[in-house]
C-alpha cells in the first residue's frame, strides 16, 4: 500500500469537501438541531496553537454530534473591530480596514487548514457594513427600550491607549487590560447601557449547565448587598436638600453612628462645607479625582479624609453627626454616603482612631463589660446602647430597626449592586458608529432605521490624541437633523467592540438576512446555543453582555428565551515555556509548521492528548511524532490485507466484546468532552487489533467491522485520514455523513466466572465476577464479602492466595 501522506490527502479532501459543500448546514432538516458555538477569534493576525486548542476539540464534538444524527450548526467568523487595528494604523500607517481584512484572509486560510466542519457560508465579520448596520440597529432598539442613556461620568482612562475603558477592562491593580498601563480617572459624557436593570436575573443561572466557577464570578460581579437606606436630616441654611441618604448593610448598628462620610464627588459636599473648611475640602476633592477606584478601595491604603464643618441628625436618637469626606467612599456605589459605625466596621474604626472621633459599641462582644475596644467588633451579639432594641440579638434587631424606621419614615429596606451600567462609548475610529445625531434645536435624535448603516468614512487621520478621528472628518460629522432638517452633527464616538460580540451568535442563524439582524423564525429554530466553548477569561465581559442582550431582546418580544447559552465549557490555556503566549514575550507557537510537517490531523489529536481539555497544559512538541506514528499504524492496519490463519470462536467473540467496550467508552468520553481518554481508548484498541491481526484468529467479517468502527470513531478527530481510509476501503463517501458507532451492552459484557472463597480451608462464599478480574480486585471482592467477613473480622490475615479465575484462599489466625 501507499504511505500515509497527510499533506497530500488533507489538501485533497479539504478541496473536495468545499467543492461539495459537505458542511453546508440547512435551516430546514428533519434532524434535531444542535448549535455548537466556538468563541470567534479576534482578528489580531495569526492563529496560534491556543486557537487550535480552542477550535479543534470543539470541532471534534460538533462532528460527533453530526454523526449522532443532529443537524449541526457549527459556524465561524471574526471579531474584527477594536483598538489593535487602529494602533496598527497609527504605528505603521496601514488603514485599519486593510489591516483587518488582511488578517482575516490569513486567519481564514489557517482555519481552513484545520479541517473543521464549519459552514463557511455563514461566516460573519463584525467590521463589515452588512454586520455593523445591525449592531447600530441594536443600539437604536436598546435606546427605544429605555436601556441606553447618556451621562457624564468619571471614566477609566488609559493614557497609553488614549481611550476610555469599561470597569471590566481595568485589571490587576488598576491597569489597562490591553497594555497594562496604569489607568486614571477622567470625566466625559458617554453612552451607557442599563445592564443593571437585569442585575438580579444575571445573578441566576437557572437551567444552565455552566462551570460553577463562572457562575460564582458572575454573581460576585453583580455583587448584591441587602440592607437599608437611611435618611439623616440636614439643616444648612440656603441648602434645598433636607436629607442625606446612606446605604448600609448593617441597619442594626444605626445607634452606633458617630460620624458620616460622603464620597468626595457627592454633589452636597460643595453646598454644605463651611467657610473655614473650604480650602481643605477642595484640596482633598482634587486629590481624590486623580486616584482610580481600585486605589481608593484598596485596604492597604491608610484612610484619610476631611471634615466639612457640617452636621446631620441621626433621626433614630436625635443626635448630631459630623459630616466628613473621604476617598474610601465611592460615589457610584449605594448612595455615595456612609453612616460610619467605628465600633463595628474596620474602615470606620481606623478612620475614627486617626481623627479622634468617638467610638460607641452597640453590639456587645462576648464577655463585654463596657469601656473602649481595641478593634472593630464585626461579629454577632446582644444589642446595647440602642434604645428599645437593647437586649435583642443583633440579627433580630436588623429587621426590627428597618420596620421601626419604615414606620417613622426614616428609612427603608434596600439592596445595592456592585454592578455598574455598561459604558459603551469609545473615542475611537475602528468601531461601529453610534447612530445618534446632535441637533441644536431638537437635542439628541436617533438616526432613522432606514438610514442605517451609518458608514465609517474610509478617509480619516489616525492620531494618538484620544479623540475619535471621526471628529475631524467633515463629511461624516456634518449632517442634517432627521427631525427638523436643520444642520446637525453626528455622534463621533464608536461602540465598544463587546457590542459586536454580544449578538454574533444570532447573526450566524441567518447571516445573509438583509432585512433584519436575525430572522426570528430561523433563529427560534437554532437558538439557544447548545454548547458554547471558549476561554474562561470571558467570564464577566462577553458572557455577561451576551446574556444582557438576550434578556433585553426577550423583553422587547423579539426572542422567546432569555438565556443564549445552555451549556458552557471553558477549555484550559495552552502555555509556552510555562507562560501565556504573547507576541511581546516572543513565545507564540505557530501551528503552521507542524501542520506542514505532520498534518492537521496529527496536530488536532496531539493537542487533545495533552491532558483534560479543561486543564490545558504547556506546549511541548516532543511527543507529537508519537501521534503521527500512531496514525501510520492505523493506516497500515486498516489498509493492509487481513486473512485469518487460525480462526478461533473465543478470540472472535473477544474482539467483538472489545469493540463494543471501546465504542461505549468513546461515546461516553466524547459526550463529557474528555478527549484525552477517548484517544487513549482508541490507541489501546489499535494495539489490540495489531495483536489480533498477528494471531489471525478472528474472522474477516469481525475484522472488517472492527476496522470500520475504528475509522468511524476516529473520524471526528482525524477527519482527513479517516476519509481517505474510508474511500480506500471502498465505502460510500463521505465518512462524515455516516452514523457514529453504537454499542450493545450485552456484547460488551465480560463473561463471568465463579470465584470460590475459602477461609482456613473451608468454602465460605461463591462470588460472580468478570472473567478479566485482576488478582487485586479478586482479593478485594473476596475480603469485602459479608459471609467471608464473618470468619475474618477480629482475626489477623496471614495470607491470601489467588488461583486465577477460580479461587481465593484466605488464612487467618
Ligand atoms: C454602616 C455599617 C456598619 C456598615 C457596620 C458596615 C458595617 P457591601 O457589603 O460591599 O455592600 N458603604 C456603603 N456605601 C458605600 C460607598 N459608596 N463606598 C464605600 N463604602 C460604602 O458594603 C456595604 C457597606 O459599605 C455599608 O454598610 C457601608 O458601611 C459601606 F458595622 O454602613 B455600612
Ligand atoms: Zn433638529
Amino acid at each position: 500500500i501507499d504511505r500515509y501522506e497527510p499533506q497530500e490527502i488533507e489538501k485533497k479532501w479539504q478541496a473536495k469537501w468545499a467543492a461539495d459543500n459537505l458542511y453546508h448546514t440547512p435551516d430546514d432538516s428533519p434532524k434535531p438541531k444542535w448549535y455548537a458555538l466556538t468563541m470567534f477569534p479576534y482578528t489580531s493576525g495569526d492563529l496560534h496553537i491556543g486557537h487550535w486548542y480552542a477550535m479543534a476539540p470543539s470541532d471534534v464534538y460538533a462532528r460527533y454530534k453530526r454523526m449522532m444524527g443532529f443537524n449541526v450548526l457549527h459556524p465561524m467568523g471574526f471579531d474584527a473591530f477594536g483598538f489593535p487595528a487602529e494602533n496598527a494604523a497609527i504605528k505603521r500607517g496601514i488603514h485599519p480596514r486593510v489591516w483587518t481584512e488582511k488578517n482575516i484572509e490569513n486567519m481564514r486560510k489557517q482555519l481552513k487548514s484545520m479541517g473543521c466542519c464549519y459552514d463557511w457560508d455563514r461566516e460573519v465579520v463584525t467590521s463589515r457594513p452588512d454586520y455593523y448596520k445591525w449592531t447600530e440597529w441594536f443600539f437604536l432598539k436598546l435606546y427605544e427600550a429605555g436601556l441606553a442613556y447618556r451621562a457624564k461620568a468619571p471614566v477609566n482612562w488609559c493614557p497609553s491607549c488614549q481611550a476610555v475603558l469599561a470597569n471590566e477592562q481595568v485589571v490587576g491593580g488598576g491597569e489597562c487590560w490591553r497594555c497594562e498601563t496604569q489607568v486614571v480617572r477622567k470625566d466625559l459624557v458617554q453612552w451607557f447601557f442599563k445592564i443593571t436593570k437585569y442585575a438580579d436575573e444575571l445573578m441566576q443561572h437557572e437551567g444552565l449547565d455552566w462551570p460553577e466557577r463562572i457562575k460564582i464570578m458572575q454573581r460576585n460581579w453583580v455583587g448584591k448587598s441587602t440592607g437599608a437606606e437611611i435618611e439623616f436630616s440636614l439643616d444648612v441654611p440656603g441648602v434645598a436638600e433636607k436629607k442625606i441618604k446612606v446605604f448600609t448593610t448593617r441597619p442594626d448598628t444605626v445607634y452606633g453612628v458617630t460620624f458620616m462620610v460622603l464620597a468626595p464627588e457627592h454633589p452636597l459636599v460643595e453646598k454644605i462645607t463651611t467657610p473655614p473648611q473650604k480650602a481643605a475640602v477642595e484640596a482633598y476633592v482634587d486629590k481624590a479625582r486623580r486616584l482610580t477606584e481600585i486605589d481608593r478601595l484598596s485596604t492597604e491604603r491608610e484612610k484619610d479624609g476631611v471634615f466639612t464643618g457640617a452636621y446631620v441628625i441621626n433621626q433614630l436618637n436625635g443626635e448630631p453627626v459630623p459630616v466628613w469626606i473621604a476617598d474610601y467612599v465611592i460615589w457610584s456605589y449605594g448612595t455615595g454616603a456612609v453612616m460610619a459605625v467605628p465600633a463595628h466596621d474596620e474602615r470606620d474604626f481606623a478612620f475614627a482612631k486617626r481623627y479622634k472621633l468617638p467610638i460607641r459599641v452597640v453590639i456587645a462582644p462576648p464577655g463585654y463589660e463596657g469601656g473602649p475596644i481595641s478593634e472593630a467588633y464585626v461579629g454577632e451579639g446582644k444589642m446595647i446602647n440602642s434604645a428599645q432594641f437593647n437586649g435583642k440579638p443583633n440579627s433580630e434587631a436588623f429587621d426590627g430597626i428597618i420596620d421601626w424606621m419604615e414606620s417613622q419614615g426614616f428609612g427603608k429596606k434596600a439592596v445595592s449592586y456592585k454592578l455598574r451600567d455598561w459604558l459603551i462609548s469609545r473615542q475611537r475610529y475602528w468601531g461601529a458608529p453610534i447612530p445618534m445625531i446632535h441637533c441644536d434645536t431638537c437635542g439628541i435624535v436617533p438616526v432613522p432605521e432606514k438610514d442605517l448603516p451609518v458608514l465609517l468614512p474610509e478617509a480619516a487621520e489616525f492620531r494618538p490624541t484620544g479623540e475619535s478621528p471621526l471628529k475631524y472628518v467633515d463629511g461624516f460629522i456634518n449632517t442634517t437633523c432627521p427631525r427638523c432638517g436643520g444642520p446637525a452633527k453626528r455622534e463621533t464616538d464608536t461602540m465598544d467592540t463587546f457590542m459586536c460580540s454580544s449578538w454574533y451568535f444570532l447573526r450566524y442563524c441567518s447571516p445573509h438576512d438583509a432585512e433584519a439582524a436575525f430572522d426570528p423564525e430561523i433563529t427560534k429554530k437554532w437558538m439557544p446555543v447548545d454548547i458554547y466553548t471558549g476561554g474562561a477569561d470571558h467570564a464577566v465581559m462577553h458572557l455577561f453582555y451576551s446574556r444582557f442582550f438576550t434578556m433585553a431582546l426577550r423583553d422587547m418580544g423579539r426572542l422567546p428565551f432569555g438565556e443564549p447559552f445552555t451549556r458552557l465549557f471553558n477549555q484550559g490555556v495552552i502555555t509556552s515555556q510555562h507562560q501565556k503566549m504573547s507576541k511581546s514575550k516572543g513565545n507564540v507557537v505557530n501551528p503552521d509548521k507542524y501542520v506542514g510537517e505532520l498534518g492537521a490531523d496529527t496536530v488536532r489529536a496531539y493537542l487533545m492528548f495533552v491532558g483534560p481539555w479543561e486543564l490545558g497544559g504547556d506546549w511541548n512538541d516532543s511527543g507529537i511524532g508519537g501521534m503521527s506514528r500512531w496514525f501510520n499504524r492505523v493506516w497500515k492496519l486498516a489498509l493492509e490485507d487481513y486473512s485469518p490463519t487460525a480462526f478461533d470462536t473465543a478470540e472472535d467473540a473477544a474482539l467483538v466484546r472489545k469493540m463494543n467496550q471501546v465504542i461505549r467508552k468513546v461515546n461516553l468520553d466524547i459526550d463529557k468532552l474528555q478527549f484525552n481518554t477517548m484517544l487513549a481508548a482508541l490507541m489501546d484498541f489499535t494495539n489490540y487489533l495489531a495483536t489480533a491481526k498477528e494471531s489471525g484468529k478472528v474472522s474477516v467479517e469481525t475484522w472488517n467491522k472492527a476496522i470500520e468502527s475504528l475509522a468511524l470513531m476516529l473520524a471526528p478527530t482525524a477527519p482527513h485520514l479517516t476519509e481517505e481510509i474510508w474511500q480506500r476501503l471502498g465505502k460510500p463517501y463521505s465518512i462524515h455523513n455516516q452514523s457514529f458507532p453504537t454499542w450493545d451492552n450485552e456484547l460488551a459484557k465480560e463473561p463471568e466466572i465463579t470465584l470460590v472463597v475459602q477461609v482456613n480451608g473451608k468454602v465460605r462464599a461463591r462470588i460472580q465476577a468478570p472473567a478479566d478480574i485482576t488478582e487485586c480486585q479478586a482479593t478485594d471482592v473476596a475480603m469485602a464479602n459479608d459471609r467471608v467477613k464473618e470468619f475474618t473480622t477480629g482475626k489477623t490475615v496471614k495470607s491470601v492466595v489467588y488461583v486465577p479465575g477460580k479461587l481465593v484462599n484466605v488464612v487467618v489466625i
